[in-house]
């Protein structure tokens, strides 16, 4: 056995430093303050305050789960069967679809407007900005909207920026949801179109659409005889982004049903062109059907503008209004 080497000098037990005795502790800044508490109570309502320190008293009313149950249904049921008849149908509630109804539901308080979204959470591509950064940019004058929303933002001159794009889309989509004309059914997805024709000119008018859980739409593949509801309207208006796993639906299914010839396909990115393109474009692409949003530049051929939302909303709004000026409703 070799004799052990000696540690070198740095490994010497005595260069170990002796454990440093724990800095004393912070004591909490509000441990101390219950009376400073008391007086920040104010900021809340009192019966909200008046539950603070009472918790071991604390209790829910009674409640039987049937009446959950029935709270629940009762009110959904009554909603399909009120919107099964609807005057208008937004297709996709991102932010051009909420900006729409936002407008709609102002402007028409008397219209009956349902809101199809395939996804669970309303809101699509809006609530970050690009690349999963928190601000959304808006350029002028989209904050002309933001204005009228109550959505506050930061004016850097030619462009305004929300500092969190969540705060734009979930101020617009409280609003919307708080229209008593307004119902939005989310986790729904449209999978056809409701048509008629007329016997003389053999015109296709888009009269309605169909739909079905989006859970259920996505498995017609493993499960059979999943047939779906349906929604009669007075007009349609497509907002379901440009194409991916959902979007652009109600173009393509007009190309498959030869009612357009085909998709022009969006371009590349171009900030400049792209958001005109798309407000000003915003318009009746067949009897009954206005597109917006990003799913027109999937039919347009218009150039994509990437991180900017300005044109969604604007489109939101032109899209209202073909509504109302196209449609006597
Ligand atoms: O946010 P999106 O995808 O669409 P828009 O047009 O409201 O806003 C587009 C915007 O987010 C951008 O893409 C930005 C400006 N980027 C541009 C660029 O260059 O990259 O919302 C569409 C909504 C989604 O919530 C979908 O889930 C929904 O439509 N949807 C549907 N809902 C019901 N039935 C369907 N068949 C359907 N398809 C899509």
């Amino acid at each position: 056995l070799t004799k052990p080497r000696s540690l070198p000098n740095k490994m010497a037990p005595s260069a170990v430093t002796p454990p440093q005795k724990p800095a004393t502790l912070v004591t909490h800044p509000l441990k101390g303050a219950a009376a400073a508490l008391d007086a920040d109570k104010a900021a809340l309502s009192s019966p909200l305050t008046a539950m603070f320190d009472n918790w071991d008293s604390f209790a829910f009313s009674p409640i039987r789960e049937s009446t959950v149950s029935r709270a629940m249904t009762r009110r959904y049921f009554s909603d399909l069967d009120s919107y099964a008849e609807s005057d208008i149908t937004i297709v996709g509630a991102g932010s051009a679809g909420l900006s729409c109804a936002y407008v709609l539901g102002k402007l028409r308080p008397d219209l009956k407007i349902s809101i199809l979204e395939a996804g669970v959470s309303p809101g699509g591509g809006a609530w970050l900005g690009g690349q999963l950064f928190s601000a959304m940019v808006m350029r002028k004058p989209a904050d002309v909207f933001l204005t009228e929303v109550g959505v506050p933002y930061e004016d850097e001159g030619d462009y305004v920026v929300v500092k969190h794009a969540a705060l734009f889309t979930s101020t617009v989509l409280s609003k919307v949801l708080a229209m008593p004309n307004i119902k939005l059914f989310n986790a729904t997805t449209v999978e056809d179109l409701i048509t008629r024709q007329d016997q003389e000119t053999g015109e296709v008018r888009i009269a309605g659409v169909v739909t079905n859980w989006t859970l259920v739409s996505m498995h017609h593949d493993d499960q059979s005889c999943m047939d779906p509801n349906t929604i009669n309207t007075n007009v349609v208006i497509s907002m379901t982004g440009h194409d991916g796993p959902f979007g652009a639906f109600s173009v393509k299914r007009l190309v498959s049903m030869k009612q357009i010839e085909q998709l022009g396909g969006m371009r590349g990115l171009d900030m400049g062109r792209a958001e005109d393109a798309i407000v000003k474009n915003t318009r009746e692409i067949v009897p009954g059907l206005i597109v917006g949003g990003m799913e027109l530049s999937e039919v347009d051929g218009a150039n994509r503008m990437g991180p900017t939302f300005g044109a969604m909303a604007l489109s939101g709004v032109k899209a209202a209004e073909e509504a109302l000026k196209v449609y006597e409703l």
